[in-house]
């Protein structure tokens, strides 16, 4: 395995779509472990593999306290959703930035697991926004992207100056 760098914000790069896995091979199962273990490196609860520029539909998720619950998802849909939920959102691409994001509140997640297989599952709370974060990222969109673009400007001002800073 091996951590990977991950792309900051504004990178153009973290805009560019992912395509779809067509085989879950050796190849994928290598960049899920680089991921998990970029992820619990970071340290975050989720990735998603255009963060490390990489721009495939591959995903990992670990919402539990013990770090042991890795959630691997390949070619995610969302199949259903409802209601609504507002959460203080951050994101390793956009460091030491937290802002709020409102989202769907319970939804229905299709995907591919690490051995290519379809499995379903219903999302609520922090792993329904963490995995709507996550296909976002897939589309190219940075929870940034939802704030006023006065924010916006003021997140880049910041992001810019910590980058001078850390040179
Ligand atoms: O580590 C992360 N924490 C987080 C907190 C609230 C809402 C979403 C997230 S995802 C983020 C990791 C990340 O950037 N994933 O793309
Ligand atoms: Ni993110």
């Amino acid at each position: 395995m091996a951590l990977l760098s991950i792309l900051k914000y504004p990178d153009p790069r973290l805009h560019t779509v992912a395509e779809p896995v067509d085989e879950v091979d050796e190849a994928t199962r290598c960049l899920v472990g680089d991921m998990a273990e970029t992820m619990y490196a970071a340290p975050g609860i989720g990735l998603a593999a255009t963060q490390v520029d990489v721009h495939k539909r591959v995903i990992v998720l670990d919402i539990s306290e013990s770090k042991d619950q890795l959630l691997v998802l390949i070619n995610p849909e969302i199949v259903a959703s409802s209601g609504q939920i507002e959460c203080e959102e951050g994101c390793l691409s956009v460091p030491g930035i937290f802002e709020k994001v409102i989202r769907a509140e319970e939804i229905r997640v299709r995907a591919l697991d690490r051995d290519g297989i379809t499995f379903d599952f219903d999302a609520s709370g922090l792993l329904s926004v963490c995995v709507q974060h996550e296909m976002d990222h897939l589309e190219g969109k940075v929870f940034v992207d939802y704030l006023s673009p006065l924010k916006q400007e003021r997140i880049v001002k910041k992001l810019r100056k910590a980058e001078r800073l850390a040179i």
